[in-house]
Order: structure tokens, then C-alpha cells, then sequence
């Protein structure tokens, strides 16, 4: 616990659905859900609250989401408002402390430590509420704390329509009661260990011993200790120090086809590289994401001494690991994704840093600014040309790949 320090956790609520809900309001109040069209595969991303009633949750195949609620509106999405949302959103936040920490498109942590100009931190949480509300027609959820972990949680307690403040030194009293599954990162697996063990709620994960967590779950059980005891001392890192970019994509079918997996990996190389060069940044980390068809999911990193930004540097490396992983490997492949994390930016170590060869820095700069001007697809690179029928099937504004939740 640290007294002195005041982190508001702000998530919007239900935000792919909302935002089509404020485009077209006679959307507001009935139960929607963005993912696509339910007779094809895929999953729901997001559900309206008014769909989540009928127990539709995101994640869940929409097949199912449709048996569940068939007069539910499915939505394809569109990302570029997504987009813009999300860059509206930020900006209202930054109006409030310059201590701003994206997490998501559609969540942040706030550091308004010392910010007493805009009021207390409950006035301030309230006037951010007021202003998405006014201005994007969005609504807001936020969770006070002294602390990130604490104030997520209570963000995510308070929805919809959340504002829950966390008194300094209340931290452990507020989680006790609370299931475990409500600290970030315990997801099915540790829920169902801990259950086990007896252990079913925040405060019993609180009083185990350390020993007994840390020989069941190594660094990951000390960390999700001190959580349940409210201490989080990580900092609100502003988004100069951007910790990862990447993209990822979910197949109509499963596939085990490796030219078709190469030029999938392709376009999603060459949409990070994009973002990184927007960010000016290069990359030493590059991470391979894979879910077979059974739903096990694998990562596998590289990492180098030299920091990359070319689309072909990124894609050399993740052709590597993706053949690592298929080695041996029997199973189709049902969702591919790639990251570039340990970021570094361009300064005055460029010369240094940048050993990429000239003809490929302007290939890449010349590609960037023609997919700037008329849209990602307007060229296609070598393999990439094989999804082209994936292109042209997806009709307008479509999400072919999302930011993945590397969390
Ligand atoms: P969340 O904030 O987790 O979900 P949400 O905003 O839809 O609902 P709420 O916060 O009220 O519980 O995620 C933000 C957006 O990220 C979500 O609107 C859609 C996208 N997303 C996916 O694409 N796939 C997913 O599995 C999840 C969880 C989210
Ligand atoms: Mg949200």
C-alpha cells in the first residue's frame, strides 16, 4: 500500500457494441453483439449489457451467442471507429494528468497523484465519467485506488456504469470477500488449482503462506499474492515507453496449410512494422502466438541484439519461430498472431542501432505512405497476394486482425 499515491483504472463499458450503439442509436437498449455474422465461425468481442442478460459473454463461439438470443443484432464491426473512439477517449483522459497509461483501446491508468487542481480524485473520476458521457456518448466505469491492481478491480466490480473508490489502506478488507478469479491474470486453470487447495476467495489466497504459493506457482503465485494483499507497486508508465505492439487473426477454418500460415504471418508482420514505424520505434523482441485447434495456445519469442523496424527483419524472425512450432506439430492451426516488444526509440543511436539496409527502409517508407493514404490492402506484398479471396470476400469495414490481448 502506498498512501501517497492516487491511480484511477478507467474501462469502458461494453465499448466495440457501445460505440456502434452511439453511431446508430436505435441500436441503444436492445441486445447487440460485434464478432461477425452467427452462422460463420468466430467468436463475440464484445455483447451489449442487454445481451449479457441472455449470458452472452465475449469469447463465446457466435453460434452459441445466437442460440442463446437469436433477436440479438450481430454486428461485423468496424475498427477504425474503434479506433477513433479509443483516441478520443484517451485524449479526454489526458486533460486530467499527464501520468497516462493506455492499457487497451478502451481502458487506462490515470496517475492523479497531486492533481487536486481538477478536485478530489472522486470529482475528478466523476468529471471523466461526465465528459465520455457528453462527448463520445460512452460510458465509463472507474475504480479508485492507491494502487493499479486495485483500482482495475474495482473498476471491473462497479460495471456498468461503475465509480468505486478504494480507501487508502482499505485495500485488503475490500478483496477479501471477492472470488480469485477476479485478480487479473487468474484465469480457468490457476481458479480451478487454487479451488483444489480450498482456496476460493481473495482474502483466503491473502493469509497462504508464501512457501505453499510459490512451490505451486512459482513467480506467478508471489505475484498474484501481493495482489491479493492489495500491494501492486507497479508504476503508470506512459505510453513513451510503450511495452509491445502486435496483431493477431483467427482463421474462417483451421489450417495446417504452411504457405497459407507464411503469408497470414506476412500481412501481420507487415501491420506491426507499420505501427512501429508510426511510433518511430524498434523492436529487439519479436513474439510468435499460436492456438491449434484444441484451443492450446503456445508462445515462442526471439530476441536480439539488434532492433529491428522492417517488415521483411520482423517477418524473417517470425518465419523462424513459426517453423520452430510447427515442427513435429500435427494439429491445424486456428489463430496465428505476432508481437515485437523490448521497444527502443529512434534517437541518436539510429546509426548505431539500424543496420537495416537502405533499399528496405524505402520500400517500407513508400508502402506506408500509399496504406496511409488509401488503406492497408491497397498493396499486397509477395505471399500476402495469396488472401487476396480473404480480402475480397470481407466486404467494407471488417476486423481482420485485432491488437491482441498479450496480457
Ligand atoms: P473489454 O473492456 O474486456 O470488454 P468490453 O468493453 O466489451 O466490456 P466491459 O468492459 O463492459 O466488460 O474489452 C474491450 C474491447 O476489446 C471489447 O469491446 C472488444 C475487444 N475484445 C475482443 O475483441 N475480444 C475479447 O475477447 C475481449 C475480452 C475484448
Ligand atoms: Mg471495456
Amino acid at each position: 500500500m502506498d498512501v501517497n499515491r492516487c491511480i484511477l483504472h478507467i474501462d469502458l463499458d461494453a465499448f466495440f457494441v457501445s460505440v456502434e450503439q452511439a453511431l446508430a442509436p436505435d441500436l441503444a437498449g436492445k441486445p447487440a453483439v460485434v464478432g461477425g455474422r452467427p452462422d460463420r465461425r468466430g467468436v463475440v468481442a464484445s455483447a451489449s449489457y442487454e445481451a449479457r442478460v441472455f449470458g452472452i459473454r465475449a469469447g463465446m463461439p457466435l453460434a452459441q451467442a445466437y442460440r442463446l438470443c437469436p433477436q440479438a443484432i450481430f454486428l461485423q464491426g468496424s475498427f477504425p471507429a474503434y479506433r477513433d473512439a479509443s483516441e478520443k477517449f484517451m485524449t479526454i483522459l489526458a486533460d486530467f494528468s499527464p501520468s497516462l497509461e493506455p492499457a487497451g483501446l478502451d481502458e487506462a491508468y490515470l496517475d492523479v497523484t497531486g492533481c487536486e487542481l481538477f478536485g478530489t480524485p472522486f470529482q475528478i473520476a466523476s468529471s471523466i465519467k461526465g465528459r465520455v458521457k457528453k462527448e463520445l456518448k460512452l460510458i465509463a466505469s472507474v475504480g479508485i485506488a492507491s494502487c493499479k491492481i486495485v483500482a482495475k478491480i474495482a473498476s471491473d466490480l462497479g460495471k456498468p456504469d461503475g465509480l468505486v473508490e478504494v480507501a487508502a489502506g482499505q485495500e485488503k478488507d475490500f478483496l477479501a470477500t471477492l472470488p480469485v478469479a477476479s485478480i487479473p491474470g487468474i484465469g480457468t486453470k490457476t481458479e480451478q488449482s487454487l479451488k483444489k487447495m480450498g482456496i476460493k476467495t481473495v482474502g483466503q489466497l491473502a493469509v497462504l503462506p508464501l512457501e505453499i504459493v510459490k512451490n505451486r506457482f512459482g513467480s506467478f503465485g508471489l505475484m498474484i499474492h501481493r495482489y491479493a494483499n492489495g500491494i501492486d507497486d507497479r508504476d503508470v508508465e506512459p505510453p513513451g515507453q510503450a511495452k509491445s505492439i502486435s496483431r493477431e487473426t483467427t482463421f474462417a477454418q483451421d489450417t495446417s496449410d504452411k504457405n497459407f500460415l507464411q503469408a497470414m504471418l506476412q500481412y501481420l508482420c507487415e501491420r506491426v512494422g507499420a505501427e512501429l514505424r508510426q511510433q518511430t520505434k524498434h523492436a529487439r523482441t519479436i513474439t510468435l502466438k499460436l492456438r491449434y485447434s484444441d484451443f492450446e495456445t503456445i508462445t515462442r519469442r526471439f530476441s536480439s541484439k539488434e532492433a529491428i523496424d522492417a517488415d521483411e527483419s520482423i517477418f524473417a524472425g517470425a518465419v523462424k519461430l513459426l517453423e520452430q512450432a510447427l515442427r513435429g506439430k500435427r494439429k491445424p492451426v486456428r489463430l496465428i498472431g505476432i508481437g515485437v516488444s523490448n521497444l527502443v526509440s529512434y534517437g541518436k543511436q539510429l546509426n548505431l542501432l539500424d543496420s537495416t539496409p537502405q533499399r528496405l527502409e524505402h520500400l517500407d517508407k513508400a508502402i506506408d505512405r500509399i496504406r496511409n493514404k488509401y488503406g492497408f490492402t491497397a498493396i499486397q506484398t509477395g505471399r500476402t497476394l495469396l488472401l487476396k479471396d480473404i480480402f475480397s470476400r470481407r466486404e467494407g469495414d471488417h476486423i481482420l486482425e485485432t491488437p491482441s490481448l498479450y496480457r
